[in-house]
């Protein structure tokens, strides 16, 4: 009987079959929607996808909210109870077995009312949420839905919080945000951060829309590669989740078809009332090459077309596109020779991969800006500075279904944190319903994407419980570690389990990894050297002295703050703004002594600026703190880089680097490498030449300059390395040392060259520290070479002889990129030409005439 049900299908085309009930209907609500504030003395048309702000914004009823101080002025908006509603027309109800108000995403509290009854409640950003309205459906329908703010619920919900406090109550005043945000499961940082405004947005932020089916209906549909090694083979996963309105158990047949690899399957299959899923396993054919994803930089990220078809009883008919994706990933935790402590690295495809990138955070205040360009222009950055991985972090949003697709594309890896950062956070029964609501609709929207590969608890939740970041009385400490474990563990590990076994969780960020779970979750040192990732912040020891640096496992987080440059800053400040003292400079500053703490770090190696003008000092001063910062995160990561290979004191073998931050939310003083716009800074040109996959590195170490050579390639590299040393008024080399046939390991980092700083100088002859630079480089074989690399032998501010560059820049739009912003390539290529000589840190300096 099924077999000629397939038959049929055919000339009907997805949906129905002759004779048989319509296939599921939907009708979007996005769209132009009314908008009220509390008392009716506001209304305008706010768009679906959208929020209060950027609704005001398009009406013109607000100026840009990113402009000085609007932040402050526009505080009202948050603390007003606004209502969205509008009409629709709707179906037939009568031939609908269910009808569903579906929302992906709404921020955050709010009632929802279709003709004037409540059909749902909603008090969670991050879940989506299916309301049944086939009761209440007419014809003509009105929905209505009633935001409460955001501000106000969380300090409702605190206040009847009253066994014990869950701190932090308010963020530092510094930042000029709202109170109690971990009491709402809404975007943490929304509430303001040490880089970003208060903005705690209203609106429906995703897709919403009226589904109407009979039968049953596919709410989510996953696939999970997995390898079986003792086999050597691949099968794929395919979990169906279901829901099942007939009566009685639903038979169908389930179609598989992966064309590039031979494969066509027909499974039957049962549902029954209810929610219910159907998990198949496709064995790909051992015959069939299987091409695995890589991470950027380390092969393809090849995805096989995949068509599943459902024909289910009655012949209804659903059919659904993806792309197939096979790549492990293993979190390696185990004992190193001649060190304490446990590895952490990962294995992808069962190759131990270096991890090099950054820091996610929200690219908006307001998500509804955040379009597929923005996404696209700041994930091409990334790997445009031979990155291979981002963590989206903890204090933000689980970023939208585009943002993974682009990282599945470019092989950008992702760590992964939930939505905990910086806080403790409540287990009521409530809070703990929606939390789980929450992992398990993120997982399962999420889990499909070869991109993703860990998911991380929280941010610094441990780090705040084991540092007693909030001083909580010793006696009283017992109950914080229970409800760490209770959320952490209890529920979001336990869910994690259970819906994906195919990538590592770990509780928290930083964490000791299984020594946190032996030390029963929470360490008494989440920042040991020995054990798990770390993070870490020094902005008063000299960023140039790498002895500084924790010789760490792995490090998730580091990083320095800078000014974005000043067109940025000029689209949202007046004349009287730009002074690096003036009330603006403090206002977007959200991180206490942040502007004192660049200088100082700045003048530990160069002279400050003093320039007259005042407005060419801000400039100069802009200027300095992100030549500073680059310098800095260099100085850091290649130490990082260059421990990879070795243990010294039982610390090192260290597999990753994800500076603090890559991107920014506004445009103000923050450690990100990208501007708000997507422009970048000194940084991430720097970047791009210390996350090269083949690189030299420099540093001293009591006297004594060391060259390591580092390789993320797979194959070991035999090269010369150049060794050369520049007056700082030249061009033309001193002297210059080739060493033949090194060889630079696959995968590694080591020592390939020596020498006393003394012996160096005086081999060159004229050179003293003040007077010269060292630089060196890779070449080999074909196509083979690194980035030219550099050791001062003094800080800048006593260097002798550097002259003003001269240097000057020329763009043309001719050459187009593949997402459209031609430009850049070339502009790029223009600048790095310049910055790949020393004299870089000299580019502007007919600007910066202390320097
Ligand atoms: C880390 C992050 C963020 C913060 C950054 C800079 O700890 O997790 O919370 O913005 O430091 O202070």
């Amino acid at each position: 009987m099924w077999r000629l049900l397939l038959l049929l299908a055919a000339p009907w085309g997805p949906g129905t079959l002759a004779g048989s009930p319509p296939g599921p209907a939907a009708r979007s609500l996005r769209g132009s929607w009314r908008l009220a504030s509390g008392n009716g003395s506001v209304v305008l048309s706010g768009a679906v996808p959208g929020c209060v702000h950027t609704a005001l914004l398009r009406q013109g009823l607000i100026q840009d909210p990113y402009y000085r101080s609007n932040d402050l002025a526009y505080k009202w908006i948050s603390l007003d109870n606004w209502t969205y509603s509008r009409t629709f027309k709707a179906f037939d109800a009568r031939k609908w077995q269910k009808v569903n108000l579906v929302f992906e995403g709404i921020d955050t509290v709010a009632q929802i009312l279709v003709n004037n009854v409540t059909v749902g409640r909603t008090d969670n950003m991050f879940n989506r949420y299916s309301f049944d309205i086939t009761s209440v459906i007419k014809e003509d329908s009105f929905i209505e839905v009633r935001f409460l703010s955001a501000i106000s619920y969380a300090a409702q919900r605190s206040r009847s919080h009253r066994a014990y406090r869950v701190p932090p109550q308010c963020p530092p005043p510094v930042q000029k945000g709202e109170c109690h945000v971990n009491f709402i499961r809404k975007e943490q940082c929304s509430f303001s951060w040490d880089w970003g405004p208060s903005f705690p947005t209203q609106g429906i932020w995703k897709d919403v829309r009226i589904e109407a089916y009979n039968i049953c209906h596919l709410i989510y549909f996953t696939l999970t590669p997995i390898y079986v090694k003792s086999a050597q083979q691949w099968s794929l996963e395919i979990e169906s989740v279901f829901d099942v309105v007939s009566s009685k158990p639903v038979v169908g047949l389930v179609t598989v078809n992966i064309p590039k690899l031979q494969i066509q399957q027909t499974y039957t299959t049962e549902l029954h009332p209810g929610e219910d899923r159907i998990v198949l396993l496709v064995n790909i054919s051992k015959s069939a090459t299987v091409q695995k994803w890589w991470p950027n930089g380390h092969g393809n990220q090849t995805g096989y077309d995949m068509t599943t078809t459902f024909i289910m009883e009655a012949g209804y008919k659903i059919e659904k596109f993806s792309k197939a994706y096979f790549r492990t990933v293993e979190l390696v935790e185990e004992p190193i020779p001649g060190s304490p402590g446990l590895s952490f690295y990962f294995r992808i495809n069962g190759h131990p991969i270096f991890i090099k990138g950054s820091n996610w955070i929200p690219a908006d205040s307001f998500q509804d800006r955040v379009s597929s360009d923005v996404l696209k222009i700041i994930l091409q950055s990334t790997v445009d500075a031979n990155m291979n991985a981002l963590r989206v972090w903890g204090g933000g949003v689980y970023e939208q279904d585009e943002f993974y697709d682009i990282c599945d594309e470019l092989g950008i890896m992702i760590w992964q944190d939930f939505m905990f950062a910086c806080a403790l956070y409540p287990t009521d029964q409530n809070f703990l319903k929606s939390v789980r609501a929450e992992i398990t609709h993120q997982v399962k929207r999420l889990k499909s994407h070869p991109s993703i590969i860990l998911w991380s608890g929280n941010n610094e939740n441990e780090a705040a419980i084991a540092g007693n970041w909030f001083f909580i009385p010793h006696a009283e400490m017992k109950v914080y570690f229970k409800d760490y474990v209770t959320l952490y563990v209890k529920n979001i590990q336990e869910i994690v389990l259970a819906e994906d076994k195919s990538r590592p969780y770990i509780t928290s960020s930083p964490t000791n990894g299984m020594e946190s779970v032996k030390e029963g979750w929470i360490s008494q040192n989440p920042y040991d050297t020995h054990y798990g990732d770390t993070h870490f912040y020094d902005y008063l020891s000299d960023c140039w002295d790498w002895t500084v640096y924790p010789k760490t496992r792995f490090a998730s987080e580091y990083g320095f703050q800078s000014w974005p440059s000043f067109s940025t800053l000029e689209k949202v400040s007046s004349t009287e703004d730009w002074s690096f003292t003036s009330n603006f400079s403090f206002h977007r500053q959200h991180h206490a002594s942040g502007n004192d703490q660049m200088l100082h770090q700045a003048g530990l190696h160069f002279k400050l600026p003093q320039n007259t003008d005042p407005l060419q000092l801000f400039k100069d001063t802009i200027y300095l703190t992100q030549v500073m910062q680059a310098q800095c995160i260099k100085a850091e990561t290649e130490f990082y880089r260059r421990s990879q290979s070795e243990i010294i004191n039982g610390e090192g073998h260290t597999m990753g680097a994800l500076y603090w931050q890559l991107n920014d939310i506004w445009q103000a003083p923050s450690w990100a490498s990208l501007e708000y716009g997507g422009k970048w800074k000194m940084l991430h040109y720097f970047a791009q030449r210390f996350f090269a996959p083949l690189l030299p590195v420099g540093h001293e170490d009591k006297g004594v300059l060391f060259i390591y050579g580092v390789s993320d390639l797979h194959s070991d590299s035999e090269l010369t390395l150049k060794v050369s040393l520049y007056q700082w008024d030249s061009t033309a080399p001193v002297c210059t040392l080739a060493k033949e046939g090194v060889i630079v390991k696959a995968g590694s980092a080591a020592p390939i060259y020596k020498e006393p700083v003394n012996d160096l100088l005086k081999r060159c002859g004229n050179c003293t520290r003040q007077s010269c630079v060292v630089t060196f480089y890779f070449v080999g074989k074909g196509e083979l070479y690194s980035p030219s690399n550099y050791h001062f032998l003094s800080s800048l501010k006593d260097a002798v002889g550097l002259e003003k560059a001269q240097l000057s820049v020329s763009t043309s739009l001719s050459a187009v990129g593949k997402w459209g912003w031609g430009w850049r390539p070339q502009l790029r290529y223009l600048l790095l030409f310049n910055i790949s000589l020393v004299w870089q840190l000299n580019l502007e300096s007919e600007k910066l005439d202390s320097f």
